[in-house]
């Protein structure tokens, strides 16, 4: 699938755009079952240590992660895509239903951003104790670029949020400020998560940027949002990844970005999970030596 022209203009316009049934199925699911047999493995292991009784294993992935959570929290260490590193979840990032959209906006020199994230978001739960004010599971508003370098300022960066279930104002999905992005980079604070710092936040009545599963939510950098409420009770599980032109300073030089699509190179692709895992685990093995939020 490749955007319209139209759509170009609106993503251009408002600073974001909302495309429904690019990803089937059959390429969500591989990420889906890898992600379940990561649930189940690290369930088994808190089970042996005493730490979960109730294994749930014939739960569904949207309710399972949430059983398990509510005896031990643990459950969730270790499962973003820079931890445990899947070849589902490798393979993903490259798949052509995504890079198709993606060089629509960026052209054919494309490079995956290491800033990229799976999330469990939790429902709201008293009895877990997740209630109104007691729930900590929303990204508050942000723009992304807030946890770039600056050197990067002037590299355009996208990001593409896929939800897993559908991402409805009960799920929780994203809250977005239409073309609030001509304003540029606002302050944020650390204070309540990285966050646009209340004077700064604008005064626009934002959209509910509901999507389905197999839709994608594609935002500028500037672009402020956040994530709302889970009111149901299932897990709204999500995937949000980014992506620059290759050569880019990708505000992350210190974590490895790399090359999904070359018209004019390639050979420059990488295509072998090992080698995509293995630029992780030295980028890991090394100490962090730049911040890398600007709060
Ligand atoms: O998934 C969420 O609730 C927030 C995600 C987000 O802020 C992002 O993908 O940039
Ligand atoms: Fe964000």
């Amino acid at each position: 699938m490749r955007l319209t022209i139209d759509q170009v203009i609106q993503y251009q316009t408002e600073g974001y755009l909302i495309v429904e049934d690019v990803i089937s199925d059959d390429i969500l699911q591989p990420v889906i079952d890898e992600l379940s047999a990561e649930i189940a493995r690290k369930a088994e292991q808190l089970h042996t240590e005493g730490k979960i009784t109730n294994l749930h294993e014939s739960e569904p992935f949207e309710r399972r992660y949430g059983l398990l959570h509510a005896q031990c929290a643990e459950i969730g260490r270790g499962l973003d895509i820079n931890e445990y590193l899947g070849k589902a979840m490798f393979d993903f990032l490259r798949n052509d239903s995504l890079l198709d959209l993606v060089e629509c906006l960026l052209g054919s020199e494309l490079s995956c951003n290491p800033i990229q994230h799976v999330r469990a978001k939790l429902p709201l739960n008293p009895a877990a104790g997740r209630t109104e004010t007691n729930y900590y599971e929303n990204v508050p508003w942000h723009q992304d670029c807030a946890v770039t370098t600056e050197d990067s300022d002037a590299s355009e960066i996208i990001t593409f949020w896929l939800p897993l279930i559908d991402a409805t104002a009960v799920t929780g999905c994203m809250e977005i400020m239409p073309e609030v992005f001509k304003l540029g980079y606002m302050k944020h604070q650390a204070q309540g998560g990285t966050t646009i710092v209340p004077e700064q936040l604008p005064h626009v009545e934002p959209v509910c940027g509901e999507c389905r599963k197999g839709g994608i939510v594609i935002m500028n950098k500037y672009t402020p949002h956040r994530g709302i409420t889970n009111r149901s009770d299932r897990i709204r599980w999500s995937i949000d990844l980014r992506y620059h032109k290759s050569g880019a300073n990708s505000g992350r030089s210190i974590q490895p970005s790399f090359v999904v699509r070359s018209k004019a190179a390639p050979e420059n692709v990488l295509t072998d999970h090992e080698e995509w895992k293995n630029l992780w685990l030295e980028s890991r093995a090394k100490p962090v030596t730049q911040k890398l939020h600007r709060v």
